[in-house]
């Protein structure tokens, strides 16, 4: 049964199945904490192991194919005639605000001291040098094969957009095309539900790191002491406040602030690398890329297999699925923003530009943290076992002059990430669970606060059991895995596009084709 609203329904088949694996996840982790935690670590075990070499494969492939492509003849294909309708500038920032989300901050500060604790690539545990490959690995996770698992997502949608000029800017209406299904029938409802889950898993890492963070932060400013309830009520809030913006007709102001964000991490990360230490930071990252840059290829593919240490498994093929659960949602978005680009400008902004992007950003977080954990000022590395470092991640902000009012800017960063976050994702997803949307329109205020709420439930709950972070990563593993899958779809129905339209086009004709309309 359809409810219908003016010509538009909800996709009830969509919703109620989408209901029912929510609601099961967390009555059963709700109930069962202890076997429910143990169960998703089970999972995470086994599928890790099973799809963890193809993954990295995978992943290398893609970065090896984007390269060749923005090399190659394809690259000079437009996607659009028309100008573009961003700046260069403002085009990359949108890329970056969009793909990173509000858990990357938490990640910020924390993530060299998972790493230095237990190194990748046979370092010892605690060592300088594991200090050192600390940073590399998270440039490498934050970097070229992360942003290419973006911009393999993107490049088939915009070319079945822009240059097959297709309808529908959906995965199921892209995997229609190739595969000849109707984007309406089983395969494209199969492909609809892939994505939800997805975006479902990304944001269960997301919510479940940055609610109990947002509110360590808030603990410290009001003077009480952090609790459930205090994650429950920001929840709350900014998921009412937010999502039901439009319909309060206050969506613009809102917009305006989000859109402020940016502005506020510049000035955020811009004032913490004045205050230093400065030449640590600078010297760090520059150390970090050489590191990085020299073993590319080895991190790329490493699966320590004689030693069977779970590094691989708990971080490079972790953070590769992460990714994952946004590339369809970044697909999608990024599409939308790059009318009129051509292929290579995309893959080399999404993969250069955007890792750049995200070295600056972690260059100065992960640094000031990692500096003091090594001058023995706030125990980072020492904390993780026990908060998951949030309250580390506050007394690092502690240590620096006037360090409430950057708790302060903190908070409303992370606020706004979060607030930024919900709101495309509820809107996404009741997009995605409205049939006869129509490309101009947008789905009801009252269906998106639905799937706000939705996307709430897990993450509250993997908060609520107080869960270890491996059943927090599980969410992104067992939902990013079928999505692989539609992937290559899409991938093999890029290449057969771009064979057909321009396979037998030299060189300097698709240049000469591909030449942006000149403004009438
Ligand atoms: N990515 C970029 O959790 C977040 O901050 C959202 C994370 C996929 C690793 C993005």
């Amino acid at each position: 049964m359809e409810k219908q609203m003016n010509n538009k329904s909800y996709d009830v088949p969509l919703i109620v199945i989408s209901l029912f694996i929510v609601s099961v996840i967390v009555v059963f982790l709700g109930l069962l904490p202890e076997k429910g935690t143990a169960f998703a670590n089970k999972v995470f075990v086994f599928l890790t192991n099973l799809f963890g070499a193809p993954i990295l494969l995978f992943t290398f492939g893609v970065v090896a194919f984007l390269v060749y492509i923005s090399f190659s003849k394809y690259g000079d294909i437009r996607l659009g005639k028309e100008k573009p309708q961003f700046s260069t500038k403002s085009w990359i920032a949108m890329m970056l605000t969009a793909g990173l989300g509000s858990a990357t901050v938490y990640w910020a500060f924390t993530e060299w001291a998972f790493y230095y604790n237990t190194p990748g690539l046979g370092a010892e545990p605690q060592t300088s040098a594991a200090y050192e490959w600390a940073l590399a690995y998270n440039f490498f996770h934050w970097g070229i094969s992360a942003w290419a698992l973006y911009c393999i997502a993107a490049l088939p949608i915009a070319y079945h957009f822009y240059v097959r000029k297709n309808k529908g800017l959906s995965l199921s209406s892209v995997v229609g095309e190739v595969t000849g299904f109707k984007s309406n029938g089983v395969v494209g409802k199969i492909v609809d539900i892939i994505f939800i889950f997805t975006c479902l898993g990304g944001l269960s890492i997301t919510l479940g790191l940055s609610v109990p963070l947002l509110s360590q932060g808030m603990a410290s400013i009001l003077g009480i002491e952090t609790s459930f309830t205090i994650d429950l009520i920001i929840i709350l809030i900014i998921s009412v406040v937010f999502t039901l913006s439009a319909y309060l007709g206050i969506e613009k102001g809102v917009k305006r602030i989000t859109d402020l964000n940016s502005v506020f991490v510049l000035g955020f990360i811009g004032l913490i690398f004045l205050i230093g230490p400065t030449t640590f930071m600078i010297n760090n990252s520059t150390n970090a890329v050489g590191l990085m840059v020299q073993n590319f290829v080895h991190m790329s593919l490493w699966t320590d297999p004689i030693e069977n240490g779970s590094f691989p498994n708990d971080w490079t093929i972790f953070y590769w699925l992460y990714w994952i659960t946004y590339a369809p949602f970044m697909g999608v978005f990024v599409t939308r923003i790059s009318r009129g680009r051509k292929i290579k400008e995309l893959i080399f902004n999404m993969l250069i530009s955007g890792s750049l992007g995200c070295w600056i950003f972690f260059g100065i977080l992960q640094n000031i943290s990692m500096d003091r954990d090594i001058r023995g000022i706030v125990d980072v590395s020492g904390s993780l076992d026990v908060d998951g470092g949030n309250q580390a991640i506050i007394d690092v902000l502690n240590t620096l002059p006037l360090s409430t009012f950057f708790i302060l800017f903190f908070v409303v960063v992370s606020m706004l990430f979060l607030a930024s976050t919900l709101d495309s994702a509820s809107y996404t997803l009741a997009a995605t669970a409205t049939k006869g949307l129509k490309d101009h329109e947008d789905p009801s205020p009252f269906h998106r606060l639905f799937w706000c709420l939705v996307i709430v439930l897990v993450p509250l709950t993997i908060i609520f059991i107080n869960a270890p972070m491996n059943t927090i990563k599980t969410a992104a593993i067992v939902t990013s895995i079928p999505l692989i899958f539609v992937l290559l779809i899409m991938i093999y129905g890029l290449v057969k596009w771009m064979r057909e339209d321009f396979g037998d086009t030299s060189a300097h004709v698709i240049k000469e084709k591909n030449k942006r309309k000149k403004a009438s």
